[in-house]
C-alpha cells in the first residue's frame, strides 16, 4: 500500500489530504459495487435541482430543501467492516463514521465544485470501478490555486484540516462508471 502523508509543501497539494492506493482487494471492490448497484439509488436532490449522480445516504442525509441534517436509514451491516477498516487507517475510534454516502457516476457524470457541509468533520472516500481526477481549488488573490489527485479504483482518500475546509473539490465527468463510498465523521456540537 502506498501512502502519501500530509503535504508539507503547499505547492504539492492541500495540507490535510491523505491518499492510499490498493486500500481494498479486487474481490472486496466487486462485492461493494454489487451491494451499491442493488441499492434503491436516487438522483441527487438539492432543493429544486437534480444532479445526475445517483446516491443513497445512511446514518444522516443533508436535506437541501430544509437546509439541515435529517436522519437516514442506519448504516447497513455490509458497510460496517469497510467503515472499520477506514476508521483504523485514519486513526479514528471505531464508530466515528456516522454518515455514509454511496454514489454512482455513470460515464459522463461528475460532481461540481463544493465543500462538504459544515456539520461533518473528516471526509474519507473509497473509489470503486474506475479512476477519476479528484480536483481541488482555492482562491489565491485574483486566481485559483489548484491540485489534482488521480483517485484510482480501490484507493482511499481523506480530507481533513485545510483540505477539508479551505479548499473546494470537484470531479469532472468520469470516462467509465465509477462508484464511491464516502465516510464522514460528525463535528461535536
Ligand atoms: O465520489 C467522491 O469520491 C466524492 C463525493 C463528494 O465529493 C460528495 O458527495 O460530496
Amino acid at each position: 500500500m502506498t501512502q502519501l502523508g500530509l503535504f508539507s509543501d503547499p505547492q504539492a497539494g492541500p495540507v490535510g489530504l491523505r491518499y492510499a492506493d490498493d486500500f481494498i482487494e479486487r474481490a472486496a471492490e466487486q462485492e461493494l459495487i454489487g451491494r451499491i448497484a442493488a441499492l434503491p439509488l436516487q438522483r441527487f436532490q438539492f432543493g429544486a435541482f437534480e444532479g445526475n449522480r445517483r446516491v443513497a445516504s445512511f446514518g444522516y442525509r443533508y436535506d437541501y430543501t430544509l437546509q439541515r441534517l435529517a436522519e437516514a436509514e442506519p448504516i447497513p451491516d455490509w458497510v460496517r467492516p469497510v467503515a472499520q477498516q477506514v476508521e483504523a487507517w485514519a486513526g479514528l475510534l471505531e464508530g466515528s463514521v456516522r454518515q455514509v454516502l454511496c454514489t454512482e457516476y455513470e460515464a459522463g457524470v461528475g460532481i461540481g465544485w463544493h465543500r462538504d457541509k459544515p456539520h461533518f468533520d473528516k471526509v474519507l472516500g473509497l473509489s470503486l470501478g474506475s479512476p477519476c481526477n479528484f480536483r481541488f481549488r482555492r482562491r489565491k488573490g485574483e486566481t485559483w490555486e489548484r491540485h489534482t489527485l488521480e483517485a484510482l479504483p480501490r484507493s482511499l482518500y481523506m480530507m481533513d484540516g485545510e483540505a477539508r475546509s479551505g479548499w473546494e473539490h470537484s470531479i469532472p465527468p468520469v470516462e467509465a462508471r465509477r462508484y464511491s463510498i464516502t465516510f464522514r465523521t460528525m463535528k461535536r456540537a
